[in-house]
């Protein structure tokens, strides 16, 4: 079938609107017509070449939502008509991590998925006659997309695709970061750098499990007033501490934080000197450092081993600990009962024509998310 799709053709360039082809779901697929994809950083970071695992040409996009339009062979889990979510990190409940119950990284399908794969080792976007690689398991740049039936979480049927589509990244990944990565303690305190997309909504998790000081760090002063409304208590930019030195930084973190450092720190900027940073700036004896933000190959973190020794613990998570199917619906929940606030964050929902200039204002740190809205 034809559909309308946002084709990555080459690193660094802008995305081509146009048609391309999709064939129908294969033995244990579901084909999906998406409603509304938000544009995730993660986006734009493979975009620009630096993602080892970036395939081109592809389809990107991983935070959509829509409804079933088709199952393949043997699919039982959902159904033609049903509102749903696709995930990029699937849920199979078979294999050696979904069985721990340790983990959210199923890895039924992580292999073929990095290749830009179906499980079968095929593609299902095709482009003037040549395959079009699969992003993240999910290609939501496109109004209609198949994915393996493991990968597709059912959601309540009254909630808005425009809203919740940003629940399929973004979202969990910042609430499921303080509620069941760190597991953030009423009373403590916390450091978020990075007040974007995936930061305010660690800000807004790490209110609702009663933090007590929330400082946001941003070398963008305009993300303050939002972050203010989600709950951040006190604003540092980088910037204008001892021009920008880190260790600066980190002192004068920890000194607003009592003088041994935050109960937890959380790093949603992708830069691996923050990251240290924010190890180091985290409380002698228990503090958690949670890495969020996402670095290319070749990058590395490193910090005194002493500021292990010395009680600091390092963690890092991928879609804020939530299994796929079983805790997707629940953040759609919260949302839908009230407990969370998504539209505030959503600051323009564009036509699938305009997504090029989406990426331009995330690069120029303008709002917080756009989402488009394949109806507009
Ligand atoms: P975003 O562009 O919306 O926000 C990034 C924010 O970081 C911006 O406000 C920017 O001003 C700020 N920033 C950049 N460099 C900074 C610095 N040196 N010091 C302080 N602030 C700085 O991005 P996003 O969508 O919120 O994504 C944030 C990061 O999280 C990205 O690296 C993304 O790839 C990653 N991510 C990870 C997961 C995961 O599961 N681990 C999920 C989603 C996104
Ligand atoms: N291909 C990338 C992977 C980067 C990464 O860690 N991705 C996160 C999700 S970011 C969503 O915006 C993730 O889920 N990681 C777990 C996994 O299995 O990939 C790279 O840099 O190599
Ligand atoms: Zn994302």
């Amino acid at each position: 079938m034809d559909v309308r799709a946002a084709i990555a053709l080459e690193p660094g360039k802008p995305l081509i609107v146009d048609t391309v082809q999709l064939e129908e779901p294969h033995p244990g697929e579901v084909l999906i017509e998406i409603f509304s994809t938000g544009i995730c950083h993660t986006d734009a970071y493979t975009l620009s070449g630096k993602d080892p695992e970036g395939k081109f040409p592809v389809i990107l996009g991983h935070e959509g939502a829509g409804i079933v339009r088709q199952v393949g062979e043997g699919v039982t889990s959902v159904k033609p008509g049903d509102h749903v979510i696709p995930v990029y990190i699937p849920e199979c409940r078979q294999c050696v991590m979904c069985l721990s119950g340790k983990t959210n990284l199923c890895i039924a399908i992580r292999k073929t998925q990095g290749e830009g794969l179906m499980p079968d080792g095929t593609t299902r976007f095709s482009y003037k006659g040549k395959p079009v690689f699969t992003y993240m398991g999910c290609s939501t740049f496109a109004n209609y997309t198949v994915v393996p039936e493991i990968a597709v979480a059912k959601i309540n049927d009254d909630a808005p695709f425009s809203s919740v589509c940003y629940v399929g990244c973004g979202v969990t990944t910042g609430v499921g970061s303080a509620m069941w990565g760190a597991k953030v303690e009423p009373n403590s305190t916390v450091v978020v750098t990075g007040l974007g997309g995936v930061g305010l909504n660690v800000i807004q998790g790490c209110r609702m499990m009663g933090a007590r000081k929330i400082i946001g760090v941003d070398i963008n002063p305009a993300k303050a007033e939002m972050a203010r409304r989600f709950g951040m208590t006190d604003f540092v930019n980088p910037k204008e501490i001892d021009n920008g030195n880190l260790d600066a930084l980190r002192d004068h973190l920890i000194k607003m934080c009592g003088g041994w450092g935050a109960d937890y720190t959380f790093e949603c900027t992708g830069n691996t000197q923050l990251m240290d940073c924010m190890l180091e700036t985290a409380h002698r004896g228990w503090g958690l450092a949670c890495v969020i933000g996402v670095a290319a190959a070749g990058e590395k973190i490193g910090v005194r081993p002493f500021q292990l020794i010395t009680g600091r613990r390092w963690i890092g998570t991928a879609f804020g600990h939530a299994r796929g199917r079983t805790d997707t619906p629940k953040i759609v929940d919260m949302y839908m009962n009230g407990q969370i606030d998504v539209d505030s964050l959503i600051t323009a929902r564009i036509p699938l024509s305009e997504i090029n200039e989406a990426f331009e204002m995330m690069k120029r740190g303008e709002g917080i998310r756009t989402v488009v809205d394949y109806s507009l």
